[in-house]
C-alpha cells in the first residue's frame, strides 16, 4: 500500500512549477500502478495550450472555475467544481482559468513526475521521458 501526503512532494522533482500552473505528482510511473495522479493548481487568468498526444488525461475540478476550448471544433466547455473532463480523443485544447483552479489529474500511461508542456502543449511519450 502506498500512503503519501501533498507536503511530502513539495520541493521535490515531483513538484513542478510553471508560469501558468503548478502540480504535485502524487503517484508516478515509478509506483508501478499503471496510472499517475496529480494535484494541480491553475493560476487565475491564465490560458494554456495543451495537447496530450501521448497520454489520456482525466481532470476533475475541485476548486475554482474556467473553461476548455477544443481547438479543432472551437467548442467551449465550462469547468466548475464537480466537473470531470477526459481528453479520450487526445484533443488539442486551451484551458482558461477564470479563477484559481484546483484539479485532480490522472494520466495513462503514467507521468514520470517531472513533465512540463513543450511548445505544442505535449508531454513526451513514456519511453522518451524515462530516458530524460
Ligand atoms: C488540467 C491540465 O492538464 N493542466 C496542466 C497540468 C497537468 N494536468 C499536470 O501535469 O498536472
Amino acid at each position: 500500500m502506498i500512503v503519501r501526503r501533498l507536503d511530502e512532494i513539495s520541493g521535490t522533482p515531483h513538484h513542478v512549477n510553471t508560469t501558468n500552473w503548478y502540480s504535485h505528482r502524487l503517484l508516478t510511473a515509478s509506483d508501478g500502478v499503471g496510472f499517475s495522479l496529480n494535484d494541480t493548481h491553475i493560476r487565475a487568468g491564465t490560458e494554456t495550450l495543451i495537447w496530450y498526444r501521448n497520454h489520456i488525461e482525466a481532470v476533475y475540478c475541485v476548486e475554482g472555475h474556467g473553461e476548455v476550448e477544443l481547438t479543432e471544433s472551437g467548442k467551449i466547455y465550462p469547468i466548475t467544481v464537480g466537473t470531470l473532463y477526459t481528453l479520450n480523443g487526445h484533443e488539442r485544447h486551451v484551458l482558461r482559468a477564470k479563477t484559481d483552479m484546483r484539479m485532480i489529474c490522472v494520466f495513462n500511461p503514467p507521468l514520470t513526475g517531472s513533465e512540463v508542456h513543450d511548445a505544442d502543449g505535449v508531454y513526451p511519450a513514456a519511453a522518451v521521458a524515462a530516458k530524460a
